[in-house]
């Protein structure tokens, strides 16, 4: 059974005024399980691997391994594009509480763009830098929504996601450093935004949305407990993509909510086109140092 659109006026208003909402239940209790099986299937498999395996459209690694992964402390960082080898995560991204959330955000008409999985199991080191989505996946406009959806609850201790409440008003950050496609903030900047940021904390079945321009980044899990996050992003069906899609799929560009209307939407800004990660996940992008 499909839900109702289900964000308040009060909630469309602090995702406006800040470019991000914690959001509960945007799952039902039977496919966050369901999503979670499959995912520990996942981990399981990893364990009897050595290195990035799996393959997706371009031919990079589907299943990313933090350096270190063993069969006894696995470290599974990032699944590509889950949504093409599992049904319950395809249908959570097509047709769930959360696709109506993000409709209420930037619809009524929505498409798919790509989806990954963020994984910090625990005592992996796994961190991600600080940054903003759009200069990773330029549209013709900044009507995208990154929608982080919690597996396992997120908190303090687990490498929770990090915002920079009210920054997707701001400037768009280079990630571009000494010529190198960095895809993080440079490090003055981002210490200065980690000073003021805002924990995203919920539990699991909740979702965090984001506006594509706001600045954010997560440390790593401290805890014994598994943060996990499946990530969608989707955008204004009128928003047409700049760069190749980082994480391809065959089903970019599909309609979720309304419909198909074959215009384009343009904003007026400026930046330097990303760079594509050549291994698994901007993982490797991002442990290039500003001088390296
Ligand atoms: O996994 C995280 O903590 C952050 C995810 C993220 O930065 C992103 O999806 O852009």
């Amino acid at each position: 059974m499909r839900f109702m659109p289900a964000l308040t006026e009060t909630q469309k208003q602090f995702f406006q005024e800040n470019g991000y909402l914690m959001a509960p239940d945007a799952v039902t209790p039977a496919e966050l399980a369901a999503l979670r099986r499959d995912f520990d299937g996942w981990v399981a498999e990893s364990r009897t691997k050595t290195e990035n395996y799996g393959e997706i459209l371009d031919g990079r690694p589907r299943f990313d391994l933090e350096p270190g992964h063993s069969a006894t402390q696995p470290a599974l960082r990032r699944v590509n594009s889950p949504v093409e080898v599992s049904q319950a995560f395809h249908d959570v991204m097509a047709s769930s509480r959360m696709t109506d959330y993000v409709a209420d955000l930037i619809g009524p008409n929505v498409k798919f763009h790509h989806s990954k999985i963020n994984s910090k199991l625990p005592g992996a080191a796994t961190k991600v830098k600080w940054h903003q989505d759009f200069p990773f996946t330029p549209h013709s406009n900044d009507d995208l929504v990154t929608a982080l959806l919690l597996l396992d609850d997120m908190t303090e201790e687990n490498g929770a996601l990090e915002v920079l409440a009210g920054s997707h008003r701001g400037a768009l950050h280079t990630l571009w450093h000494n010529g190198a496609f960095t895809g993080s903030i440079e490090e003055t900047v981002a210490d200065e935004m980690q000073n003021r940021a805002a924990l995203c904390l919920g539990e699991a079945g909740s979702v965090c949305l984001m506006h594509t321009r706001l600045a954010h980044g997560s440390k790593p899990n401290l805890s014994k407990m598994p943060r996990t996050l499946f990530i969608c992003v989707y955008s204004a069906e009128d928003a047409v993509p700049l760069v190749p899609n980082p994480v391809p799929s065959r089903l970019e560009g599909q309609i979720v909510r309304g419909e198909r209307t074959g215009r384009v939407r343009s904003k007026d800004f400026t930046l330097k086109l990303p760079q594509k990660p050549a291994q698994a996940s901007f993982f490797s992008q991002q442990a290039a140092t500003y001088d390296g």
